[in-house]
């Protein structure tokens, strides 16, 4: 397998998993700044143009990384990361599409639309600076919202690490690179980011991509 990896949270999501996975996966890096996964031999490999994009060893191109995810983990089970029963992963999927459609696509619109409006507008839709605003303004009401049920707990479900602590996590980490911190009061947010940063996996966000 190889993977198709850039700067950015979904494909340090993937970094991250298959770290977690004990894996140790090929990595090639595609250089969003100039643009380039949006020239035609990117493309090929993705029609969305987006990193990360996972090469299968029978050549096919996964892209999207909650696919990439459960991929993984159906032919590599352990270290369980999603659930090891129905009703556990159906819990962790709930988590982290919550995580993923309350929090994640609000703070990449918004940035997109906003402090990374240079960079994205010439490659796509971006929202107007109002609605980035709002959207961001949105994503952080939504982190306020996680930091209590946050509230007791280390971990975001069944008292252990999964992907939906990974998909906060580097939502987090993602804020911390362009600027954004944590909204005030969000202790046990704070105290959760230096939990998952103890985990040697964590140190994909150390690298310049
Ligand atoms: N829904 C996609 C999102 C992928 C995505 O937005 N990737 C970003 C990097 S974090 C990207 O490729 N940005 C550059 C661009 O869109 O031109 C996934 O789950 O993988």
């Amino acid at each position: 397998m190889k993977l198709y990896s850039s700067l950015g949270p979904n494909p340090r999501f993937a970094r991250m998993f298959i770290l977690e996975k004990g894996l140790d996966i090929e990595r090639i890096h595609i250089d969003i700044l100039t643009a380039e996964n949006r020239q035609p031999e990117f493309s090929d490999k993705n029609i969305l143009g987006t990193t990360p994009v996972l090469e299968l060893d029978n050549g096919f191109m996964l892209s999207e990384i909650m696919a990439i995810a459960e991929y993984l983990e159906e032919t590599h089970p352990e270290p369980v990361l999603i659930g090891s029963t129905a009703l556990e992963r159906a819990e962790v999927r709930m988590w982290t599409r919550r995580i993923d459609l309350e929090i994640a696509v609000p703070m990449t619109l918004g940035f997109r639309g906003g402090a990374g409006r240079p960079m994205f507008e010439p490659r796509m839709d971006v929202v107007g600076p109002e609605g980035a605003a709002d959207l961001s303004r949105m994503a952080d009401e939504k982190w306020k919202w996680l930091d209590g049920q946050l509230e007791g707990k280390d971990y975001i479900c069944q008292d252990k690490f999964t992907m939906a602590d990974l998909i906060a996590y580097c939502f987090v980490q993602f804020g911390y690179t362009v600027g954004w911190s944590l909204p005030e009061g969000t202790d046990n947010l704070a105290k959760f980011v230096d939990r998952i940063g103890e985990r040697p996996s964590s140190k994909v966000w150390q690298d310049s991509e």
